[in-house]
C-alpha cells in the first residue's frame, strides 16, 4: 500500500546514546539492542474516523522512537499496518450506508495526509489487511500442520495454549484475560471453542460480507494473525520493538506473539512491547466506538499549525494517561512561537549543552516533557539576553528537527 512522504531528518553532530525503553513483559526500563538495523512493527490504524488525536500521540511517540534510534546510528526497518478489513469497518459502512472499500480508502488518505503533516517518518512498508490476505491464509495452514488451529462450525481457532509462554506479554490471570477478551471483541463463550481464550484466525464467509477465495475456503483473516503474518513476512523474528496503544496488550500482542512463537518455534516474538498511553477527551478514552473524537485534520483546518499539534502531544510523557485540552493546546502554539523566535537569529546560547541533555532525556524512557522544558529554556535565555555562539540558533532547530519531529523553520 501507498505509504506517506516526511521531510529528510537532519543528522545531528556526535552520536545519541543507546536507548533504552519501558518493556511490557519485563515491567523494566531496559536498553533497547538492536543490531545494526532496529525493526519495529507497529498497529496501524483500522481506517474509519481517523485520525484522532490518541492516534495521533501513538504514532508521534514510535516516530520519537525512530528518530532516537537512528540518532545513535542504526537503521530502522519499520513496519505498519492498516486493518483495512474488520467487523467495525463493515459495522460503519453498514452505519453510513457507504461501501466499505471506500471508507477504508478515504480515511487511509486522511492518515496519510495528517501523518505527513505531523512530520511523521513513513514506513518501510506500509501493508494492508486485504493485500495480505494470501500470506494470512498460509500462515493459518502452517499453524494447522503443527496442530495448534481447530475448527468451529466453518472457522479456524487458535489454540493459545499451544504456545506454553501465552500470557507472558501482560502476565493478566486467567479470569482478568477472559474480562478483557469480551471487553475487547473476543468470543470466550462461544460453544464449540476448546477454550475461551481462543482466538479466532480465519472466519468463513457470512451473508453480505467480504469474503476471499483461499486454500482455507471462502472468508477473512482474523485480526492478530494479520499482523502477525505482516510481522513475519518483513521483519522476521525477532523483531526489536512490537508497538501500539496499551489497549493492544491484550488480547491482540498477547495472542499475536503465541502464533508467532507457533509459528516459528522461537521466542521472544518481541524484544520489547512498547504501548503507548491512551489519550482521553470529554471523560473518557477517546475512542471510535464512544465517538469522543477530536480530529488532526479538523484542527488542521482551522489553521492549527501541525507542529503545535506535536507539540502538544510531546508534551505528555507516552506512558501516562492523559486528557486532550485547549489550554494545552494553546500552550503549544506559545511554545512553538518562542522556539520559532530564538531559532530566527544568527546567534545564542551555546546548543553543545542542550544537544546532550536532550539525547539523555530521550534515551531514557523517551522523556519527552522534559526534554521540552529544556529547549524552553535555551529559547527563553536566547529570547531574553541572547548569546555569542553564531550558528547555535539554527542548530536547536535542527535538534528540535532530528530528534523530535518538530520543524520549526
Ligand atoms: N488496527 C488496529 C491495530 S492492528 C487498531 O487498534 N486500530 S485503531 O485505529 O483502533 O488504533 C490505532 C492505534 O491507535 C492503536 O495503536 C491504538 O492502540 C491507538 N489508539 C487508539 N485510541 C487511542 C487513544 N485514545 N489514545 C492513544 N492511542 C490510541
Ligand atoms: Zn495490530
Amino acid at each position: 500500500m501507498k505509504s506517506w512522504q516526511c521531510e529528510p531528518v537532519p543528522v545531528l553532530p556526535g552520536q545519541g546514546l543507546a536507548l533504552r525503553l519501558f518493556d511490557t513483559a519485563t515491567r523494566e526500563i531496559r536498553p533497547t539492542a538492536p543490531g545494526k538495523t532496529a525493526a519495529m512493527y507497529v498497529c496501524g490504524i483500522t481506517p474509519y474516523d481517523a485520525t484522532h488525536i490518541g492516534h495521533a500521540a501513538t504514532y508521534v511517540a514510535f516516530d520519537v522512537l525512530q528518530r532516537s534510534w537512528r540518532d545513535s546510528g542504526h537503521e530502522v526497518k519499520y513496519v505498519q499496518n492498516v486493518t483495512d478489513i474488520d467487523d467495525p469497518l463493515l459495522e460503519r459502512a453498514v452505519a453510513l450506508g457507504q461501501d466499505w472499500r471506500a471508507i477504508a480508502e478515504r480515511e487511509t488518505e486522511v492518515f496519510r495526509e495528517d501523518m505527513n503533516a505531523l512530520n511523521v517518518i513513513p514506513p518501510a512498508y506500509y501493508i494492508g489487511a486485504v493485500e495480505a490476505i494470501p500470506s494470512v491464509a498460509d500462515h493459518v495452514a502452517r499453524l494447522q500442520e503443527l496442530g495448534a488451529v481447530y475448527p468451529v462450525e466453518n472457522d479456524l481457532y487458535f489454540s493459545v495454549h499451544a504456545d506454553p509462554r501465552f500470557g507472558s506479554v501482560t502476565q493478566l490471570s486467567e479470569a482478568q484475560m477472559i474480562a478483557e477478551f469480551t471487553e475487547r471483541g473476543g468470543d470466550p463463550a462461544r460453544v464449540g471453542k476448546r477454550h475461551p481464550l481462543d482466538c479466532l484466525v480465519w472466519q468463513a464467509a457470512r451473508p453480505n460480507e467480504p469474503a476471499w477465495d483461499t486454500h482455507l475456503g471462502h472468508g477473512r483473516p482474523g485480526w492478530h494473525i494479520e499482523c502477525v503474518a505482516i510481522a513475519l513476512d518483513y521483519l522476521g523474528i525477532p523483531i526489536d520493538v512490537q508497538g501500539g496503544g496499551s489497549d493492544l496488550a491484550f488480547p491482540h500482542h498477547e495472542m499475536g506473539t503465541s502464533e508467532a512463537q507457533v509459528l516459528s518455534t522461537s521466542w521472544p516474538y518481541a524484544r520489547h512491547y512498547v504501548h503507548t498511553a491512551m489519550v482521553a477527551w470529554q471523560g473518557h478514552k477517546m475512542s471510535k466506538s464512544r465517538g469522543n473524537l477530536v480530529f488532526v485534520s479538523h484542527l488542521r483546518r482551522d489553521g492549527v499549525d501541525p507542529m503545535a499539534i506535536r507539540l502538544a502531544l510531546l508534551a505528555h510523557h507516552y506512558r501516562g494517561d492523559w486528557t486532550w485540552t485547549q489550554e494545552g493546546l494553546f500552550a503549544a502554539v506559545e511554545r512553538l512561537a518562542c522556539w520559532r523566535a530564538a531559532t530566527a537569529v544568527s546567534s545564542g546560547p551555546s546548543a553543545t549543552p542542550l544537544l546532550k541533555r536532550v539525547r539523555e532525556l530521550l534515551s531514557d524512557d523517551m522523556q519527552t516533557p522534559t526534554a521540552l522544558d529544556a529547549i524552553d529554556h535555551w529559547a527563553s535565555e536566547a529570547n531574553a539576553i541572547g548569546g555569542s555562539d553564531n550558528g547555535a540558533p539554527s542548530q536547536v532547530a535542527k535538534i528540535c528537527d532530528s530528534l523530535l519531529g518538530v520543524r520549526l523553520a
